[in-house]
């Protein structure tokens, strides 16, 4: 027989249904909101090497659309497990080799279905130890994933708190002329990647311009996307804007649509709409990347940090 992928080793190797001690009871399974944040919600008493049930992955789904973003404590899994239990959630993101995404492989175009970010040379060192702006995962491809995870094995000593934003918070908090404007624009925001690639040693967060004028170069595709988004599930709408890449309003006055995005930005990111995550080892947190902003604090190079991501597909924005 020829060899599985790592994917189809996942779910041959994943429990069976008839060993009870591999089947989680969902009896066992707390799901608390943080009503003191802006969002997330924390899961106790689940075990994501064992067999889910129906209900529990839905109850999952469920919170996830309303909470958006999932914590899951004490876990300890290999990438196999972590990759069997994503996959309930939906398909591996896997983007084509024509789109360069965080951590695409020079051979083969694409990226591996578990990323290391990490800053521990050899174990992967995507993203460095440096800071990272608020962004949507994915958000400058045609289809972007619809969330992600991140499972944390290595922390640092200080920093590398990562945190998530409420774009939905953020566009209800916005005035309703101003929502009534921003519905019925689309904005491009271009591939941070393929200027990472052009310029060899730029990691493709930050260093770009905020915002393209007509006269500057186009790089890179343009998947123009709604500036504001319908939440899937929940049909509640976002303001689905990033903190740094480059973007342009389609149809736009340059210099009016550069001071309309700068604006925004800055409302976005308020500490109202904000929930800072304070990492433990075998943390795993699920999050919502229709309806989030993440961003991460630097630490010291010095010290080590391996976090894995799981990156699941998603439909075209809308
Ligand atoms: O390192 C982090 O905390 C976040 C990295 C990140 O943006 C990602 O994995 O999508
Ligand atoms: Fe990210």
């Amino acid at each position: 027989m020829t060899a599985l992928t790592q994917l189809s080793q996942a779910i041959h190797d994943a429990p069976r249904w008839h060993q009870a001690e591999q089947f989680q009871d969902g009896n066992e399974i707390r799901i608390e909101a943080q009503h003191d944040q802006a969002l997330g919600a924390v899961v106790y008493g689940l075990d994501a090497r064992k067999a889910q049930s129906g209900e529990t992955i839905y109850r999952l789904k469920q919170a996830l659309a309303e909470h958006l973003i999932l914590i899951f404590k004490h876990q300890s899994l290999d990438d196999l497990q972590y990759l069997a239990f994503a996959s309930y959630f939906g398909s591996i993101f896997r983007p084509g080799a024509d789109i360069p995404v965080l951590a695409s492989q020079d051979d083969t175009g694409t990226p591996p279905d578990v990323v290391p970010v990490s800053n521990a040379v050899g174990k992967g060192d995507y993203t460095g130890h440096g800071e990272l702006a608020a962004h949507a995962d994915h958000q400058w491809t045609p289809l972007p994933s619809f969330g992600s995870l991140l499972y944390a094995i290595e922390l640092p000593q200080d920093g590398g708190q990562t945190s998530w934003y409420n774009t939905i918070k953020a566009y209800e908090a916005l005035d309703e002329a101003t929502q009534k404007h921003l519905d019925q624009l689309q904005l491009i925001t271009y591939n941070p990647f393929v200027r990472a690639k052009n310029n060899k040693g730029t990691t493709g967060y930050g260093a770009t311009p905020l915002y393209r004028f007509k006269d500057q170069p186009i790089v890179g595709h343009a998947y123009p996307h709604p500036l504001v988004r319908t939440h899937p599930e929940s049909g509640r709408k976002g303001l689905w804007l990033n903190e740094r890449s480059e973007v342009e309003l389609v149809h736009y006055d340059d210099q009016s649509g550069s001071e309309l995005i700068a604006s925004l930005r800055e409302h976005l990111l308020k500490p109202e709409f904000r929930y800072e995550h304070q990492w433990e080892e075998g943390d795993i947190v699920f999050w919502d990347n229709q309806a989030t902003l993440h961003s991460r604090r630097p630490f010291p190079s010095d010290q080590r940090r391996l976090l894995k991501r799981i990156s699941l597909a998603g439909g075209r924005p809308y």
